[in-house]
């Protein structure tokens, strides 16, 4: 068989690093997209070793210029294209809700377009969310339950989704949309809160930082391991027909119990005292305010509770999450230990 070749948009991403490493194992020729900034963002692809890999190209591409996505599917000639690109801070979306639509909802559609255009046989992957399900209508969520976002970032994802869906049906494009509940790991943008948390615990335990400030400590999240997802990814565009999968742990946890993990993680045990922004968490040995609640981190509407049901994935792609989310707290505390200690920034 000729060798199998990847567009990846949104390349200096999590899942964009972790998807190339994946498939560069499996021989794929793969073309990773970003756009042109003043300094590179690199940092992720070089510690994965896909950067330098031989059968690795970068190329540029902004998702909100449909020529330019045209014109790379015509140079780079894909079977797969998998678009992960998108303004994904979903708090961002709020202060910027037109560039997030113009990203992550027409974006899509710009590379949809692409497909339709240049080769229509091409499979295409969307990043679609759990965020479409924003104040989910039952309990776990999976392919059937309705959709209520609840943010900028959450309408135009549901958008690119329903968009995906509509270029299958009316074109016969391959267009898989993956709803994929939260995902983290030790590449995960600082940013985003499992990071934040272990990223602080790194800082307090090394003297660096004093405490710790969130918004919602209440909000409950399905998190797995981003390196599995990434794989459900690839399952998804090897079925012999597009579809929509929703990828997640079954299991729900709150920011606290995250919070509370990760300080475990460093022998340090927390006790939560008072309520709602006056609530605070202190080391149960010494009394030490380590973490403290700042309304400045709430959001204007909030998703409460999310909690997917993946059994379509596992029953026709074989897929199923592992890791559980103590091991992969504990993963992400050692992992910025390490890093902060070696006085690297990411
Ligand atoms: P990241 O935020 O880590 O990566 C997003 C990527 O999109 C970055 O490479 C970013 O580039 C790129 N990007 C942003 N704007 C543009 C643009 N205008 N043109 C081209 N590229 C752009 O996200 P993740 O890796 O975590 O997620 C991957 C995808 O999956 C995203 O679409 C996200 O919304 C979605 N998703 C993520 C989940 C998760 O839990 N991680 C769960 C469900 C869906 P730059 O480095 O230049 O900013
Ligand atoms: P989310 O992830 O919005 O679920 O979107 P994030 O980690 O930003 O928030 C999770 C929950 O934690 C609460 N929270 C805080 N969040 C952040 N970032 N910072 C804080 O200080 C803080 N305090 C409490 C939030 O209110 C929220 O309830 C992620 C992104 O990767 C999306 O792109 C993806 O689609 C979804 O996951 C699935």
């Amino acid at each position: 068989m000729s060798e199998r070749n990847a567009v990846i948009t949104g390349i200096t991403g999590q899942d964009g690093a972790y998807l190339a490493q994946l498939l560069l194992e499996k021989g794929y020729r793969v073309h990773g997209t970003y756009r042109r900034a003043s300094t590179d963002n690199f940092w992720r692809l070089e510690a994965l070793g896909v950067a330098e890999h031989p059968r690795f190209s970068f190329a540029e591409l902004d998702l909100t210029d449909m020529g330019a996505a045209i014109r790379l599917l015509e140079r780079t000639g894909p079977q797969e294209v998998y678009n992960l690109a998108a303004q994904s801070f979903v708090g961002v979306s709020f202060d910027q809700p037109r560039t997030t639509s113009e990203i992550t909802g027409i974006g899509a559609l710009n590379l949809l377009e692409a497909v339709r255009i240049v080769d229509p046989r091409i499979r295409f992957y969307q990043a679609s969310t759990s965020e479409m399900f924003g104040k989910a209508q039952a309990v776990p969520q999976n392919e059937q339950t309705p959709f209520h976002p609840r943010s900028p970032y959450g309408v135009a994802k549901l958008y690119a989704h329903w968009m995906t869906v509509n270029y299958r049906e009316s074109y016969d494009i391959f267009g898989t949309s993956g709803i994929l509940f939260n995902h983290e790991s030790p590449l995960r943008g600082l940013a985003f809160v499992t990071r934040k948390i272990t990223d602080a615990v790194a800082r307090v335990q090394e003297g660096r930082q004093d405490l710790l400030e969130l918004g919602n400590l209440d909000a409950r999240r399905d998190w797995g391991y981003a390196r599995e997802y990434v794989e459900g990814m690839w399952q998804m565009l090897q079925a012999d027909v597009p579809d929509t999968y929703v990828l997640a742990t079954g299991r729900t946890a709150s920011v606290r119990d995250f919070v509370t993990m990760a300080f475990r993680a460093v022998d340090v045990d927390l006790d939560w005292r008072g309520q709602l922004e006056e609530e605070v968490g202190v080391d149960a040995a010494t009394g030490r305010t380590l973490v403290r609640v700042n309304p400045q981190f709430y959001r204007p509407a909030e998703v409460d509770l999310l909690i997917g049901d993946a059994s379509k994935a596992r029953d026709n792609l074989g897929w199923q999450a592992k890791t559980s989310l103590e091991a992969l707290c504990r993963m992400m505390v050692e992992t910025d230990l390490e890093r902060v200690r070696g006085g690297q920034s990411q």
